[in-house]
């Protein structure tokens, strides 16, 4: 069940899809606290995913420009906390794809609807690339766009279903990725979103 995509890119097709519910149950708990919000890019557009996050940094964008920030800016209070099914599904992921020790304290997580889109972009954010990110789908699912280092390099469609897990880290930690625009649909346990968990050490 287990795809290497590349060079520090492993799909663990499946791998949370026996916790799924329980994962959407706590996301609907995060967003009780801090609630999806469409964030507003540097240049002042509206990003089409909404996002939250949990844990004690959380990823924010506004004309300021992309940070951590301990603090929600909606409330002013720190995110929820990393529910520990959360950080246990991460280590585990981690772990299988061969990145032991690895603690999140971040994860942002996007909501999609159909049509909604995220463009090509790097995760250059965190304070260190040599630590992975673990990404969680849940719902609809997705054609993942991966990329290479340059912006310019040729684009790989990939798709995602409910429950994959993909851990992306070493060489493939930097590559340019994106998600193609939602295709309508309806899922039993999201309804008509796609769920995107990302978890990664932050600071
Ligand atoms: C490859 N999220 O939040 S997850 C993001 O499905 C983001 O919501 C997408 O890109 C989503 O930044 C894709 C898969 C992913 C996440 C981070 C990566 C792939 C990655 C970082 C480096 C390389
Ligand atoms: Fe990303």
């Amino acid at each position: 069940r287990d795809r290497v995509l590349g060079p520090g890119a492993m799909v663990l097709a499946g791998f949370a899809r026996a916790i799924a519910p329980d994962l959407i149950a706590m996301v609907d708990m995060v967003a009780r606290t801090a609630p999806f919000r469409r964030m507003s890019t540097p240049s002042g557009r509206t990003m089409s995913v909404a996002m939250t996050n949990c844990g004690t940094a959380g990823w924010v964008s506004d004309t300021k420009g992309y940070r951590y920030d301990p603090m929600d800016p909606l409330s002013g209070h720190p995110w929820p906390a990393l529910p520990a099914l959360f950080a246990d599904l991460a280590a585990r992921a981690a772990s299988r794809a061969g990145f032991s020790e690895f603690h999140p304290d971040a994860c942002l997580i996007n909501r999609y609807e159909p049509g909604t889109r995220l463009t090509l972009h790097q995760d250059r954010d965190e304070h260190d690339f040599s630590q992975p990110i673990v990404s969680v789908s849940l719902g609809l699912p997705a054609i993942f766009l991966w990329g290479g280092p340059a912006r310019s390099d040729r684009v790989r469609r990939v798709p995602l279903e409910h429950g994959d897990v993909v851990v992306w880290g070493g060489p493939a930690r930097l590559v340019h990725h994106g998600i193609h625009p939602l295709t309508e649909g309806m899922h039993p346990l999201t309804g008509r979103a796609r769920l995107n968990l990302t978890f990664r050490r932050a600071m």
